[in-house]
């Protein structure tokens, strides 16, 4: 070996970062994670992803590499695209982005040019930075049109969309959020779409999971592409995957290599097929199941204890707390935040609809149930949850007050071990 410890484990070659590792590790095990875009992963997820595939230089396609001794990788990754086909019922698949956010830029860039003008929905109403925003590639390269909410339900405007569409005929209508609790109706907006003579993208990252259950309605017949992320209700490693028809698949693979990347992630996308392969197995509905089942429990106990929710409850995996209206109105998502990570529960900060302050600071907390689930969390569960996020804003930011519920919390949070200790 030509670098000294180099089969020697990082605890003993490396401790400031196996110390920095274990104290994510304790942190992980012994707080609450409630925010809605995270998960676990399983023991065989992580395995994969700390395999030998690191190693390995893939660019192009299974069958069509530009790098010798790519047989095994090949089997991998058409086991990884074979896998997340069958899940949603997709003719074709490109497993190889690195993130939800490359899934959708290769999804535009296959469907228009710079300069074109797309609908997407705003991020301040609940939608995602690559829907548009001005700070993103998504807002600099394109023309974009904003869709929000209904001003009144704060529910999707499915009649404002349409007149927009019809009015402004973007190239393209994406659809999808980050932060809206309710069901969203893709059979409509795909109507809409093609009324309008545009394609249509679906970015389900968020409810990928729930969609897989068959709990919230699939976008794939309508969809010209469907991205999402691998990582949140769908519990597989950090990444991004793109779903459609055999025809279409050329044009996007293009856009992700050369395109957009160079080599795939060879370690990531083995850790992706390990994860459709549990999300195949029948216990994954009943984990999606249990999912809905927590985040109706929690917000309505939430709500019982005076939260105010947008659109006052969820029919997905998230919640979001307007704070303008719960208790004295005084406390802001970001104040919020910080008292709960005290407390050991972590959320995030979150706009809600009509945002009066600015996205750094915000007036509401997103809430949502797939990582706590995942570690076998009830419902019973939920309510006593609920009352721990109600007594810690109570407290105002006292220090003692919160430290007390976090180790109520680490208490809990021990019964429901994540993974070995190292
Ligand atoms: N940043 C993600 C989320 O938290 O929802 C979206 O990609």
């Amino acid at each position: 070996m030509t670098q000294k410890n180099f089969n020697q484990p990082l605890k003993t070659v490396d401790s400031a970062l196996f110390e920095a590792i274990g104290r994510e590790h304790r942190r992980e095990e012994e707080g609450l994670e409630l925010i809605a875009s995270e998960n676990y992963v399983s023991q065989a997820v992580m395995e994969a992803q700390g395999s030998v595939l690191t190693n390995k230089y893939a660019e192009g396609y299974p069958g069509k590499r530009y790098y010798g001794g790519c047989q095994f990788v090949d089997q991998v990754e058409s086991l990884a695209i074979e896998r997340v086909c069958k899940i949603f019922g997709a003719e074709a698949a490109n497993v190889q982005p690195h993130s939800g956010s490359q899934a959708n830029m290769a999804a535009y860039l296959a469907l228009m040019s710079a300069g074109d003008k797309f609908m997407g929905m705003s991020l301040s109403e609940g939608g995602h930075l690559t829907h548009g925003s001005p700070a993103n590639f998504s807002g600099k390269l394109f023309q974009v049109i904003s869709y929000g909410l209904h001003p009144e339900t704060h529910r999707l405007d499915y009649d404002y969309v349409r007149t927009m569409a019809l009015k402004e005929r973007p190239k393209v209508l994406v659809a999808g959020a980050s932060a809206y609790p309710r069901i969203i109706d893709f059979k409509t907006l795909g109507e809409i779409a093609q009324e309008a003579g545009a394609h249509f993208v679906v970015d389900m990252a968020h409810i990928a999971g729930l969609v897989a259950a068959g709990l919230h309605p699939s976008p794939i017949p309508y969809a010209t592409y469907t991205t999402s992320t691998t990582h949140k209700t769908l519990r597989g490693p950090r990444g991004g995957l793109i779903l459609c028809t055999q025809e279409r698949l050329k044009a996007v693979n293009s856009q992700i290599f050369p395109g957009i990347q160079g080599g795939p992630l060879m370690h990531v996308i083995a850790a992706k097929a390990v994860a459709f392969g549990e999300a195949l197995q029948p216990e994954f509905k009943e984990y999606q199941k249990q999912v809905l089942v927590n985040a109706k429990a929690l917000a309505e106990e939430l709500m019982a204890l005076g939260f105010k929710l947008v659109t006052d409850g969820t029919e997905n995996h998230l919640m979001l707390v307007d704070l303008t209206q719960t208790g004295d109105g005084s406390v802001s998502g970001k104040d919020a935040e910080a008292w709960l990570d005290l407390a050991g529960i972590t959320v995030n900060k979150n706009t809600i609809p009509q945002e009066k302050r600015s996205p750094f600071v915000t007036s509401g907390v997103r809430i949502g149930t797939p990582a706590l689930t995942t570690r076998g969390f009830g419902a019973s569960d939920m309510k006593l949850i609920a009352r721990w996020m109600d007594q810690a804003l109570k407290t105002k930011g006292d220090e003692a007050a919160l430290k007390k519920i976090a180790s109520e919390v680490r208490e809990l949070c021990l019964k429901h071990p994540l993974y070995p200790h190292s």
